[in-house]
């Protein structure tokens, strides 16, 4: 009670604390009129529900609404049934649900009829990559939301439980219903009696919106913190060590959801460093948790410094083990077989495991996507993503339906994005990359809508201004805004992804950046004694004969881990998919493509478009300039300048450098490269001695 008072309060006050910073996200509508609410029932969610309804109405005035909650079978988990008037749930929070979609609906003018709306995952979860001394781990939006470091590291402010409190709401109106509050690389402090305590409070605040809380836990917790001499997976000591964590951790929070383990990973410990398998160490933690109804994530982000191929090593370690994880386990899988590159096809990881529960992880914060500074809207490479035809079980296979559980049952469903918030203004660094938070919830909630969809919904909710006067006018407005302001900028939005990787890494180039802050390029990035897997020259295998990884049978053979016709397609050159080219095929340059142009030439051409379409995001921003608030316009217009000038180092460093091995001229008819290959490897490398 006390917590639905403070939050009611805390919700007063957020307009007049929000300016035009970026604060609101797409949560800023206003309420048109008055409205009667028929409802039975009250609830710390119910009472949200309904304030919501009454402060963002834009419906007809003086409409009665009725919220129900009934069961209906054609409704499951969290969905709802929704008409212009009414929403109906088997839960209250179906109900909010129901509400921020039908208030979305108005604010963009979709037609509200009848229809049943459940969610395509049972869990839609974020994974903040938050250390307990308030970094974020590839984030660029400033210190965590949920962690202080020092000696201020477990208090908890007035200031922080009202950006939980935002925080949870904003998720929510997204469908989000999950959260991981710490990063993967974790500390094993996590686990200790006092940042429990200070865990249960963001619980608290962050329940009324339906997001649960999970933590990240690292494997080796019961010798680091626990005392005990080993955290061997099968031993009796640590498995009752960890039934006794989770006894403390439900006292705190009954609806605790449940651990996401890094293990045998980039360092961290894990089952292996016991003897044991992946399984194992699963399936010990999932008995700790399953009388209580938690689940553990599991990742399978595995590589070895070993000759393996790195794209094939997950699947090669995973794939043995189908059919042997507890039904509590799932199996995280990032969408691509290496890193969240700017393209990958997807990992074959998806489509293969048959009876094991596996979930998507996306990466919603740009580590490897020119991070806070660049526009890249990643709904397009998700969409591409979820719909890539796995042939798990014949055509139409998707990524989507392999993991929502249409194909094969899965006791759960899930998808997670690692977040890109932070305690800037703004949450993401970026104004645009409130759009991949955004596209992250909507695509979680259904995993069919496409990224034009969601560009267009989050435009609107974002930047629409409420268009007054007669109705003539506020036609015309709404036209001019459409046309000038809509359309330019959702174009600009969708064409985003494909620029980078144009101006990046383009026809199945991939990791070819410098150092490990992975921004700008570095093909020649190799320093001496650093693993062979951590440098571009592994992954572009550039040389005078040609460019590109054979994954071929002549090759890794990592192609043979895809369903047919699949492998078949991806393995014969011919009918390889271009933008996949050199991710499977080593080809020499003179190589002919469909275009006519030799592969050196392709190359170029695409490095040359990607800086010649960030150029034109530059003037489609300056055009709308008439229809953004100045701020935000300011912070957007000098971000795309500093894109342009890095996709212009991105064409130069990787045109010139592979520029050494093709031996071609750059072709006459595009932009010659403006700095020196020397100078810029020499900047690189001292930029990392810092
Ligand atoms: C959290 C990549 C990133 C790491 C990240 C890791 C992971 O390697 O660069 O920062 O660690 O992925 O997903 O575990």
């Amino acid at each position: 009670m006390k917590i639905t008072i403070l939050i009611l309060i805390m919700m007063m006050f957020l307009p007049v604390l929000q300016a035009e910073n970026g604060h609101n996200l797409w949560l800023g509508g206003v309420c048109t009129g008055p409205i009667t609410i028929e409802c039975s029932k009250s609830s710390t969610t119910i009472d949200l529900a309904k304030h919501e309804l009454h402060k963002y109405w834009q419906g007809k005035e003086n409409a009665t609404i009725s919220l129900q909650i009934k069961a209906d079978l054609l409704i499951k988990g969290d969905g709802y049934k929704l008409t212009a008037d009414g929403i109906q749930a088997n839960t209250d929070l179906g109900i909010l649900y129901g509400v921020y979609s039908l208030l979305r609906r108005q604010q963009t003018e979709e037609n509200i009829k009848e229809e049943i709306v459940n969610p395509s995952y049972e869990l839609r979860i974020l994974d903040h990559w938050d250390n307990l001394n308030g970094s974020v781990e590839r984030g660029y939006a400033g210190r965590s939301i949920f962690w202080h470091g020092g000696k201020d590291s477990l208090n908890i402010s007035e200031q922080d439980k009202k950006l939980w409190q935002e925080y949870a709401r904003a998720d929510a109106s997204i469908g989000i219903n999950g959260t991981v509050l710490n990063n993967v690389n974790t500390s094993p402090l996590i686990l200790t009696p006092n940042y429990l305590k200070k865990v249960e409070v963001i619980a608290k605040v962050l329940r009324p919106y339906g997001v649960k809380i999970y933590l990240s836990v690292n494997f080796a917790s019961p010798s680091l913190i626990g005392g005990l001499k080993t955290a061997d997976p099968l031993n009796p000591e640590v498995k009752k060590w960890w039934q006794d964590k989770a006894r403390e951790i439900y006292h705190l929070i009954p609806d605790f959801g449940g651990f996401l383990v890094k293990a045998n990973s980039e360092g961290q410990p894990g089952p292996q460093n016991f003897g044991r398998t992946h399984a194992d160490g699963a399936n010990m933690m999932a008995d700790a948790l399953k009388p209580y109804g938690g689940i553990v994530m599991w990742r399978a982000f595995v590589y070895n410094p070993s000759d393996e191929d790195r794209a094939k090593q997950a699947y090669s370690e995973f794939m043995p083990l189908d059919g042997q994880f507890r039904d509590n386990v799932i199996i995280q899988v990032k969408n691509g077989p290496i890193d969240f590159q700017p393209r990958e096809p997807f990992s074959p990881l998806f489509g293969a495991m048959k009876k094991t529960s596996v979930m998507p992880e996306l990466q919603v914060t740009q580590e490897y996507l020119g991070q806070s500074v660049h526009l890249v809207f990643l709904a397009s490479m998700w969409e591409e993503f979820l719909k890539s035809d796995t042939y798990q079980a014949g055509h139409m296979s998707t990524v989507a339906r392999c993991t929502d559980g249409s194909i094969y049952p899965q006791a759960h469903t899930a998808i997670a994005g690692v977040a890109n918030t932070g305690r800037d203004t703004n949450w993401c660094g970026h104004p645009f990359a409130q759009a991949n938070w955004y596209a992250f919830g909507r695509l979680a909630w259904n995993n069919r809508l496409t990224s034009a969809q969601i560009a267009d919904e989050w435009l609107k909710l974002t930047f629409k201004p409420t268009i007054s006067g007669d109705s003539t006018k506020q036609q015309k407005n709404q036209t001019e805004w459409d046309v000038k302001f809509l359309e330019p900028v959702k174009q600009m939005m969708l064409e985003s992804r494909e620029a980078a990787v144009n101006y990046m890494m383009p026809l199945g180039l991939h990791h070819i950046f410098s150092a490990n802050d992975h921004y700008g390029p570095g093909p020649w990035w190799a320093p001496k004694g650093i693993r062979k897997d951590w440098t571009p020259p592994y992954y572009h295998q550039a040389d005078t004969a040609g460019i590109g990884f054979d994954r071929t049978q002549t090759g890794s053979n990592a192609i043979k881990q895809y369903h047919e016709p699949l492998c078949s397609l991806f393995s014969n050159v011919k009918t390889c998919p271009e933008i996949y080219l050199l991710w499977f095929h080593h080809l020499p340059w003179d190589y002919k493509m469909k275009s006519g142009h030799n592969l050196w030439e392709e190359m170029c051409y695409h490095y040359e478009e990607g800086l010649q379409q960030v150029r034109k995001f530059q003037e489609t921003w300056d055009r709308v300039k008439p229809y953004v608030d100045q701020e935000q316009f300011i912070i957007v217009q000098s971000k795309l300048r500093q894109q342009c000038l890095n996709a212009q180092v991105w064409k130069d460093a990787c045109l010139l450098y592979f520029q050494q091995y093709s031996r071609m001229p750059i072709p006459y008819d595009i932009e010659r490269p403006v700095h020196n290959l020397k100078d810029m490897i020499a900047k690189d490398m001292k930029s990392q001695h810092r």
